[in-house]
């Protein structure tokens, strides 16, 4: 202890000394000085969440070129590397003490050889430079949920980011007791050039769970460097499942149903499915857009946004289709954007429905109408996983609820994903372990642009959650059962798919379909809609749907779209059976056994309607059900 206070008194002026010191936590103290000593700032900087030195952050990162400033004074741009676009699955690894196994689907090496790797990577990476030492807390301060996190870069993009969507925990961190557990994130961006990092072909995240820590290094994309992200969930799956809670990719929205009524819903899907533009739909309220925690409290199972802002996909972000999100990326709400276009201090990306610029600076330098690669293939004028940062805070349709120390109830738990082939629009699971089962252990969607690779091939996505699992997948399936099970009226389970498309490859539901398929939910939520029995679950009735359309879309919706989006394609669902049941065979361990008689009951449903109407069932022969 006695080197630690040395090390920390050695390397902080007397002002972030005492900064630090405020805070009694000893493996925040331990934490700070391993990471001086392993990668040697020429400074640190301890921020306590003050005006003044968040302002000094993001000046500071306007200063050393990580963000530029664009014509609307509050917005800044930044760039990451032509090649760290993305988060990088393959380099995301888990270090693994002897004698454990996460089971095939996780990528994981010995924890001896990997922090030696880790720690040669990261050893002198802040020479010449200043280190950030910021603290957050995860979900509401003050709350059964909350989870206290350090943050500890040499990228005051990543400080900023952090900044504008995590609540500030310096304050807390205060109030907390000397021994409670705290989540650590060490991230240096290596060696940069035009303050990009150029080491990306070394660069990697390794997942230290057995001391709460994750590190990454030579990357700057906020995904593989904002440890509160998915860097924190993966450790966070592992303490819920310790403790009996969920940690979820999954949005939390209110949906808004007749007489002022609020069901939230949560919701999960694949990176690039739709999760954002779901939860910022007009008419209803978000609470968070990408990351919850679910826990019983009183009995009953409830929510919050681990997060306080919103790291969204940009491209397709349109006046038409996403109003919401528009206005704020127009307004002086400060935002900043990430490999987007910059012409003349204005953002432009794929997709806005505006007349693109035929030059201007993006993440490949000064860019041209046809500038090519190294290998010959067209630049786009903005990368296709280009984003923006923003608080949420401001936001017209911000729920009331975001810091609610008890969450909010959940009414319903939604599961889909870029799915062109089997999904209808939207059903409703039998129960919630067949909605487990059948719809969250069994979801695919094709790979996007949000992860390094080639995108638009089908993947195995379970609960949308794969990327981030760091416990054995059956285990995670059983807390799942286990967790609905013993709750006495457990949330409804819903699949959706927003990319359902016909025989000619055309898509057969329109962008903002899905405000109908919420608000049907919402009616089934409070058994105000009787539904039809299809082998894969409960489907809407036409009479209920074309009212909904009428009354939200103010849109004719047709007997003939509702043939087409929710016909029963056995064969494909069958084959999609076959596809789940392999990969639970192959290489799961200690899945229960629930999943694999839930599959069999679906698949023998499946056959015996083919049997009696054949391969494409139209939802009309369906029996009502209340
Ligand atoms: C996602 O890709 O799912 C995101 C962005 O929400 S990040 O995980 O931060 O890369
Ligand atoms: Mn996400």
């Amino acid at each position: 202890m006695n080197e630690v206070m040395t090390i920390l008194e050695s390397s902080l002026t007397d002002a972030n000394f005492r900064k630090l010191l405020a805070i009694p936590n000893r493996h925040v103290h331990e934490f700070v000085a391993n990471a001086i000593e392993l990668c040697e700032p020429m400074k640190v900087f301890v921020c306590d969440d003050s005006e003044m030195d968040t302002e000094y952050i993001r000046r500071t990162a306007i200063a050393r070129g990580e963000e530029t400033e664009l014509a609307v004074r509050t917005h800044t741009v930044h760039f990451d590397g032509m090649f760290d676009q993305a988060r990088d699955r393959e380099h995301t690894i888990y270090l693994v003490p002897k004698g454990e196994t996460l089971g095939k689907h996780l990528m994981q090496t010995d924890r001896e050889r990997g922090l030696k790797l880790t720690k040669d990577r990261l050893r002198g990476s802040m020479r010449n430079k200043k280190m950030i030492v910021r603290f957050f807390c995860l979900g509401p301060i003050d709350s059964v949920f909350s989870i206290p996190c350090v943050q500890i870069t040499d990228s005051f993009y990543v400080a900023h980011s952090a900044d504008l969507l995590y609540r500030h925990g310096y304050n807390f961190f205060r109030r907390l007791p000397e021994d409670s557990e705290v989540f650590r994130m060490l991230h240096s961006s290596g060696k940069l050039m035009h303050s990009v990092s150029i080491d990306w072909k070394r660069r990697g995240v390794a997942i230290d769970y057995r001391e709460n820590t994750v590190y990454s290094y030579n990357t700057q994309y906020a995904g593989n460097t904002i440890g509160l992200k998915k860097l924190a969930l993966r450790l966070a799956i592992r303490k819920a499942s310790r403790e009996g809670w969920l940690a979820e990719h999954m949005f939390l929205m209110a949906v808004h149903g007749p007489n002022g009524r609020k069901t939230y819903m949560t919701g999960a899907f694949p990176s690039g499915c739709g999760k954002t533009s779901t939860s910022m739909i007009p008419g209803a309220t978000i609470v968070g857009d990408d990351l919850a925690y679910l826990r019983k409290v009183y009995g009953k199972i409830r929510a919050v946004n681990v997060e306080k802002g919103i790291f969204g996909i940009i491209r397709s972000v349109n006046e038409k289709d996403d109003p919401v999100i528009w206005d704020v990326l127009q307004s002086e709400h400060p935002v900043i954007f990430s490999n987007v276009l910059i012409n003349d201090g204005v953002p432009y990306w794929i997709g806005d429905g505006r007349e693109p610029p035929k030059r201007g600076i993006n993440f490949s330098g000064e860019w041209f109408e046809g500038k090519k690669d190294e290998s010959g293939e067209e630049i786009p004028p903005a990368h296709k996983n280009a984003r923006y940062t923003i608080a949420l805070d401001g936001l017209s349709n911000l729920d009331e609820t975001l810091d609610d120390v008890d969450g909010v109830k959940v009414g319903a738990v939604i599961y889909g994903g870029r799915d062109t082939d089997t999904w209808v629009p939207v059903q409703e699971s039998f129960d919630w372990a067949h909605g487990v089962i059948t719809m969250g252990a069994s979801l695919e969607s094709e790979s996007t642009a949000a992860t390094l690779g080639p995108s638009g091939v089908r993947l195995f996505q379970p609960f949308s959650n794969m990327d981030f699992l760091s416990i054995p997948l059956g285990r995670y399936i059983s807390n799942h059962l286990r967790f609905g099970e013993a709750t006495e009226a457990p949330p409804k389970v819903f699949g959706v798919n927003y990319f359902l498309k016909d025989s000619n490859g055309n898509f057969i539901t329109d962008k903002l379909d899905k405000r109908v398929w919420l608000q049907w939910m919402e009616l089934r939520v409070h058994g105000e809609v009787s539904a039809m029995k299809a082998p894969t679950g409960l489907l809407p009735w036409f009479d209920d749907l074309q009212r909904l359309f009428r009354r939200y879309l103010n849109k004719e919706y047709t007997m003939e779209d509702y043939l087409t989006q929710f016909e029963t394609r056995v064969p494909e669902l069958i084959s999609k059976i076959n596809r789940i049941e392999n990969e639970y065979r192959e290489g799961v361990t200690d899945v229960p056994a629930l999943l694999f008689s839930i599959l069999e009951e679906q698949r023998e449903m499946l056959l015996a309607a083919q049997r009696e109407h054949g391969d494409c069932i139209p939802p009309t022969v369906y029996d009502e059900i209340h």
